[in-house]
């Protein structure tokens, strides 16, 4: 029998549209995916798994599943002994301290002695380690936003996405203990055939995300101005330059990362581009 590689996906929350949106980009499809617990891939070997994400780090430790995707959050919490492979650049949040937005705030000696309810003790444990503070850990399971207003505790350590729900529960921000985005797992010691196929979708993933996080331009530049220009867009290799019609033009073809590309378009306009166009990359492989 052909072997196939098992992932698990959060059934229904946060993680599940960026999960299967993800895998249709790298050009794998699910037969009939809806609302089942389990499917499997008709262009790939890959059999998908639907469970909670609570339970996914476990799974992947005890070989139910193969390799998983979710919250860094919640495998750093978990504490269990898998290979993180690659962050997927969605679902990202923080974990953060918040107290009453009435209380002065100084600094993170602020907590000693203070009681902070959680649903995360593990990571608020090692955090408060780390910064020598020793407060008493609240868990409870869920609503952790209300615990400072029903005095159960003076502070909440909880996860953060635009900051409306510590807003409407009068709480403020205080410390960012940590990023957190979708994560890829995979179970340590995979065998050879399954480590062939996971890599085979890692693959693809990375070409995804680097087309993602890239971006292809074209531009007419005026000659005097190409070396300059060319400084400015290191391309995959080096830019691509074909003469125009007028003898003192050129155009220019390259690749610009999203973080670079505002500040890199302002200055090719100062150094005289023009007809700038910027379109997206489907795939990028490296
Ligand atoms: O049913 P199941 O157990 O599978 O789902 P779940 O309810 O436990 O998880 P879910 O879907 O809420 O979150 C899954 C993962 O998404 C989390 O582990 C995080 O890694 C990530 N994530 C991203 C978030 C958020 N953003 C988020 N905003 N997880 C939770 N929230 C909650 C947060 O707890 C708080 O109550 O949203 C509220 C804050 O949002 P803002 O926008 O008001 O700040
Ligand atoms: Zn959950």
């Amino acid at each position: 029998m052909e072997t196939k590689l098992r992932i698990a996906f959060q059934k229904k929350g946060r993680l599940s549209e960026g999960s299967l949106k993800l895998l249709s980009d790298c050009g794998i499809s699910l037969k009939n995916a809806n609302g089942k617990l389990f499917s499997s891939a008709s262009n790939f070997p890959l059999e998908v798994l639907f469970l909670r994400d609570d339970d996914i780090p476990q799974y992947v430790v005890d070989g139910v599943t193969d390799t998983g995707i979710v919250g860094l959050n919640v495998i750093l919490e978990s504490g269990l002994p898998v290979d993180n492979m690659d962050l997927l650049g969605f679902s990202g949040c923080r974990m953060s301290l918040a107290i009453p937005k009435s209380v002065e705030y100084t600094d993170v000696n602020f907590f000693n002695g203070k009681k902070i309810a959680t649903s995360y003790p593990e990571i608020l444990k090692k955090y408060l380690k780390e910064k020598k503070i020793e407060a008493e850990i609240h868990v409870i399971s869920g609503s952790v936003e209300i615990a400072t207003g029903i005095g159960l505790a003076d502070a909440i350590f909880d996860i953060v996405s635009s900051g409306s729900t510590l807003v409407s529960n009068s709480l403020k921000e205080v410390e960012i203990v940590l990023k957190s985005e979708a994560v890829l797992v995979a179970r340590k010691g995979l065998p050879d055939d399954k480590m062939k196929i996971l890599n085979d979708l890692l693959f693809r993933i990375r070409s995804v995300k680097q087309a993602q996080n890239n971006k292809y331009i074209l531009l007419n530049a005026p000659n005097d101005k190409l070396d300059e220009i060319v400084q400015l867009l290191p391309g995959m290799k080096s830019p691509t330059i074909l003469p125009l019609a007028d003898k003192n033009w050129s155009s220019l073809h390259s690749v610009v990362n999203e973080n670079d590309f505002w500040n890199i378009i302002s200055k090719l306009k100062e150094l005289g581009a023009q007809g700038i166009l910027v379109v997206p990359i489907e795939k990028m492989i490296l």
